[in-house]
């Protein structure tokens, strides 16, 4: 089949290699993913007009929004990815800028595979990074000296004579600031929200009109909320949206009354028929299928062509109205979790988790905790991600899971019991709460006057998009070792640039919940 398109960001990449011909897995058409490398081809050429000059604001916010929505499951529409590419050229016309940025076809794809390698974990780590800079920047917090690295990153990436040793630092340059800006967006969460407090959320929804809030923006929610109060229309989170119960700012609103549910891969199936209003904040969006696409409703650089996009002015007027013209179930629906459960708990950041820390160094000294697991991540559709539900489950009595992100709904619902009074199983919050993860595990090596990779501690790591490619590797920029990661390793890592990750940080594929319990508990 001729090739119409190449993308290979994600783990659902056609046969682990590429898709192309016509559209990807995803849904995305050839013809949008070509304008996502013109886009990014723009930003590309942005940059380089802007080396050794600063960027202004409007050229710093650009930046985030064009990289954001190249991100997996973000945009599916031609038109809004057409408009920010012509604003992205407006901004550096005129300016000699020599190199693929200048009109040639995006020649990373084309290049030698280890370089082409190391560039995508850069650009792919940039556009996962910009989501949480974007997500800060809604919120008013910024930071203009780690904005400045996706210029210098994309300059990396459109050099066309970088070598490999060149590109390395870079590579584990986009760690150390997805650190900084995690840590951001950090701080700009919990003084605008409150720090999260462990919460019991139900999985019922109660008659009446309601709206489901999916996505990671806790910005848009909060509208919402304010704008839902006194409407009697109830407001129900669904995937990364869960942990925005533990917050004291949100979970105050008597409207927020559940999370409806699980994870973003299951939606067309969950969304089918589904008697209210649905507003996408950021991804994961699937294409929506015919019985329930009129009542999808986009915001920020989210896009489906044909879905109503709610604009900068965020009226949520014609979400709330479509919710109550709908009018939801005609009595309360009680929803179950994948293993049957009815209710969820999130709400153990770092916050919660260290406030009891003399308690769990306790029970770690006293031999009660004899090892934690963190599981987090993405979920997914391959039939492989069963393997995190299998190794929670095998957990042993005496050790605790942390979790983070979507991949949760795998096992969230299940009640592990407790452990010298804590639950078993702690939700510390959506993927950019890795952050929280890393606080605790540096928090407990001080507490045990050892290094984080001497801790009876152990990271089981899912994969899907972007994020989880800057996530991935500020634990390498902190020299996180023995990470196991899965379902599948990205199609993007060359085997030489798989050597480099196996040699240096012991990364390893996921093989079965058994053979590696075995050897992390060995
Ligand atoms: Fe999941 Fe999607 Fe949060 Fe990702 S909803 S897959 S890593 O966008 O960001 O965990
Ligand atoms: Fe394929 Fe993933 Fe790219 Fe979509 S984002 S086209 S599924 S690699």
């Amino acid at each position: 089949m001729e090739n119409k398109m190449f993308c290979y960001q994600c783990e659902q990449t056609v046969g682990c290699t590429g898709c192309t011909g016509k559209a990807g897995v995803c849904g995305k058409t050839a013809d949008v993913a070509n304008l996502q490398d013109d886009l990014t081809r723009s930003l590309i050429g942005l940059s380089l007009a802007l080396d050794g000059k600063e960027p202004n604001l409007t050229q710093r916010k650009v930046m985030l929004e064009g990289l954001f929505t190249t991100i997996t499951n973000v945009s599916f529409d031609a038109k809004s990815i057409t408009a920010l590419t012509q604003t992205v050229n407006a901004l550096y016309q005129g300016d000699n800028v020599s190199c693929a940025a200048s009109g040639e076809p995006l020649r990373l794809w084309s290049a030698d595979e280890d370089i082409r390698s190391l560039k995508s974990l850069i650009l792919f780590g940039l556009r996962g990074m910009a989501a949480y800079a974007y997500h800060a920047m809604m919120l008013g917090y910024t930071d203009n000296e780690a904005n400045d690295f996706f210029f210098e990153g994309l300059r990396a990436v459109g050099n066309l004579s970088a070598d490999a040793s060149g590109l390395l630092p870079v590579v584990l340059k986009v760690g150390e600031v997805n650190l900084r800006y995690m840590a951001l967006l950090d701080k700009a969460n919990t003084q605008t929200y409150g720090t999260p407090a462990p919460t019991t959320v139900t999985m019922t929804v109660t008659k009446g009109p309601f709206i489901v809030v999916t996505g990671h923006d806790l910005k848009d929610l909060q509208l919402l909320l304010e704008q839902t109060t006194g409407k009697g229309v109830n407001v129900y989170t669904h995937g990364e949206m869960l942990p925005a119960h533990a917050y004291p700012e949100l979970k105050k609103y008597p409207q927020l009354k559940g999370n409806f549910g699980t994870a973003w891969q299951n939606q067309q199936k969950e969304f089918d028929g589904i008697p209210g209003a649905l507003l996408y904040t950021t991804n994961c969006l699937m294409p929506p299928k015919a019985s329930y696409a009129d009542r999808v409703f986009t915001t920020e650089v989210v896009a489906f062509p044909g879905a109503v996009h709610i604009g900068e002015d965020k009226d949520f007027t014609p979400v709330i109205e479509k919710a109550i013209s709908l009018g939801g179930y005609s009595e309360n629906k009680t929803f179950t979790g994948v293993n049957g459960g009815t209710q969820v708990t999130t709400g153990f950041g770092h916050g919660t988790i260290l406030s009891v820390a003399d308690k769990v160094i306790d029970a770690v000294k006293a031999g009660a905790i004899k090892h934690f697991f963190l599981v987090a991540g993405c979920d997914g559709a391959k039939p492989g991600r069963n393997y995190y539900t299998e190794f929670v489950k095998q957990t042993p009595k005496d050790t605790v899971v942390l979790t983070l992100a979507c991949g949760k709904y795998r096992f969230n619902d299940l009640d592990l019991g407790t452990i010298g009074g804590l639950p078993r199983l702690m939700d510390m919050g959506q993927c950019n709460d890795a952050y929280g993860a890393i606080r605790v595990a540096v928090a407990l090596a001080d507490a045990f006057g050892c290094g984080v990779n001497d801790l009876p501690l152990s990271y089981v790591l899912s994969w899907y998009e972007q994020k989880a490619v800057c996530i991935l590797l500020t634990l390498l920029h902190l020299g996180i070792k023995n990470i196991y990661l899965g379902p599948t390793l990205p199609a993007f890592i060359s085997p030489n640039v798989l050597n480099i990750l196996v040699e240096s940080f012991g990364i390893a594929p996921i093989t079965t919940p058994e053979a590696d319990m075995k050897k992390m508990l060995g």
